[in-house]
């Protein structure tokens, strides 16, 4: 049975699970949730409480929200597993995790999202707002980075959710020179996220504060 995730390739949520999959090498067919493929989108809507990606089917097994996706694509493949063995590395790596999640990628999504309504519903101060959470996250983040990855010297659940909450919000919002940044070069060199960084090229057209001329 071949597992299947749902999701779309320039979604940040989304590469959270392919990066898992990719670094454990587990083979599994990607299910584009987009307007042309219309059973794809009421799936999506059947497995996730509000129809957000990605969601992952393995037979009768259904998971959605990114995090529980990657905890379940840990009992596939050889490599060290995403939320690590020991019980308070798992727990520093979920919990930087849910910081790059909601801290970061969340603000991110706040922002785009601005762009994407009407000009006369759009309002600025929303935009400041989740820009002062970003500056704050970053500042936070900044001084407890890893020097090789979020969390130890693993590359763990932490990373998956570090790489597109950074990607994006150094679009919307430049990270400052430091340790974050330097972090967020080592991601985008990391084979697992540049694959999920060139699949998403084909798309940057739909960043609709226009995309910059860079990774
Ligand atoms: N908490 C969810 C967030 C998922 C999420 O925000 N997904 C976005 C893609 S990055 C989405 O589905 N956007 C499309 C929509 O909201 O209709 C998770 O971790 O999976």
């Amino acid at each position: 049975m071949t597992i299947k995730i749902y999701g779309h390739p320039f979604a940040s949520f989304a590469w959270k699970a392919f990066i898992a999959a990719y670094e454990r090498d587990v083979p599994f067919e990607f299910c584009m949730v987009d307007p042309d493929h219309p059973e794809n989108s009421a799936r999506i809507a059947e497995l996730s409480p509000t129809g957000q990606f990605p969601a992952l089917i393995d037979g009768d097994r259904h998971v959605t929200q990114s995090n529980s996706v990657i905890e379940y694509l840990d009992r596939f493949g050889d490599a060290a597993p995403m939320i690590p063995n020991d019980r308070d590395a798992a727990l520093d790596a979920r919990m930087l995790a849910y910081i790059f999640d909601s801290y970061v990628s969340v603000p991110v999504q706040q922002i785009v999202g601005e762009a994407l309504r009407p000009k006369d519903q759009q309002d600025q101060g929303r935009v400041t707002e989740a820009k002062i959470k970003l500056d704050k996250s970053y500042a936070w983040l900044s001084s407890r980075v890893g020097a090789n990855w979020a969390s130890g010297s693993s590359f763990s659940i932490a990373d998956c959710a570090a790489a597109p909450a950074l990607f994006y919000a150094d679009w919307v919002h430049p990270i400052p020179s430091g340790a974050l940044k330097a972090y967020r070069t080592r991601l985008l060199k990391r084979p697992s996220v540049a694959r999920v960084v060139d699949e998403a090229r084909p798309y940057r057209s739909f960043f609709p504060l226009g995309a910059p001329d860079r990774d």
